[in-house]
């Protein structure tokens, strides 16, 4: 770290952790110095024109204005300055980054799904092929809405709130989102990307540090937004491996995955989940709201709502 990066920690960045992170870092810290110079300079202009054209040396005004073109030159060299940093340097850094993704091979991908209020994450399990996945099939025993018939989707990996990566190997990880707009977020990878719904967008990097790293929403996503946090793991290559193999293990044993995110104070207890609200007309789930005792229905017309035929959300196998 040279001592022009010490604005970027004065500002409460992390340490970078990524293979292209110093290529930001460079830009936000030249940034930060010109906008420091650029505060410290404008404000000394305005008190020098605050005293400069006070009223007891100034008593009449004078409609000619400012005769001097100093302040005409300054504002072109900033100009000049501004263009030259966002042509030179940001937008061909950026068009790297969005152009020159890793090789398919070469690169471990990662399916991001986000929803109120937290990330969801899909590995493709040992055959290294994702299992179909259906909006109809989500349900809160099935984040994602997995096909269980779908034989590539057996051994698939799902997750939620904590991912875990192999360092020096470039993660692609596509984001989507299952309700509202969220941003995927890692700070100390210097990377962030938005999950729209109905979008898949493609984010990469390469850790080259290990450790346990904060991911967070950066989108205003709701009420729970302050709480949508989650974990990235950079493991050693044999640690990587035992987590697989842990999780793959779990996969097998385990029929009911971790139940959904508590609804954070605030939010409607509504009973139903992003993603599980049934279509028009279809049969409406048991009301789980314990707030308003009108709200629950009579016993009578739970008989007729309950039993609905073909509704069943258990996904089979
Ligand atoms: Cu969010």
């Amino acid at each position: 770290m040279n001592s022009l990066a010490l604005i970027n920690e004065f500002l409460g960045q992390p340490p970078n952790a990524s293979a292209h992170g110093f290529q930001i870092d460079h830009i936000l810290e030249f940034c930060h110095w010109f906008m420091a110079a650029l505060f410290v300079g404008w404000s000394v202009f305005f008190i020098y024109v605050l005293l400069r054209f006070r009223k007891r040396r100034q008593p009449h005004a004078d409609h000619a204005g400012v005769r001097s073109h100093i302040s005409t030159h300054l504002e072109f060299s900033v100009v000049m300055i501004e263009a030259v940093l966002l042509l030179g340097f940001a937008i061909p850094l950026w068009a790297r980054r969005v152009n020159q993704f890793p090789p398919g091979n070469e690169a471990l991908l990662v399916h991001v799904v986000a929803q109120q209020f937290s990330f969801n994450y899909h590995l493709p399990g040992a055959d290294g092929q994702f299992g179909r996945r259906d909006v109809n099939l989500v349900s809160n025993s099935n984040p994602l809405g997995i096909d269980p018939n779908d034989p590539a989707g057996k051994d698939d990996i799902v997750t939620t709130g904590e991912l875990h990566v192999p360092v020096n190997r470039p993660v692609v990880a596509e984001l989507s989102s299952k309700d509202v707009i969220h941003d995927y977020f890692v700070p100390d990878m210097r990377i962030a990307g938005d999950a729209i719904p109905g979008s898949l967008i493609p984010i990469w990097f390469t850790p080259v540090k290990t450790g346990t790293y904060e991911v967070i929403c950066a989108q205003l996503c709701g009420l729970g937004h302050y709480g949508m946090k989650g974990t990235l793991v950079v493991d050693s290559p044999q640690d990587y491996q035992a987590w697989l193999k842990e999780r793959a293990e779990l996969a097998g044993t385990q029929t009911t995955p971790p139940a959904p995110a508590q609804r954070p104070p605030g939010e409607p207890t509504g009973g139903a989940t992003p993603g599980t609200i049934p279509p028009p007309g279809g049969p409406k789930p048991p009301t789980a709201d314990a707030e308003g005792a009108g709200a629950s229905p009579h016993p009578a017309q739970q008989l007729h709502t309950a039993p609905a035929s073909g509704a069943s959300p258990t996904p089979g196998g």
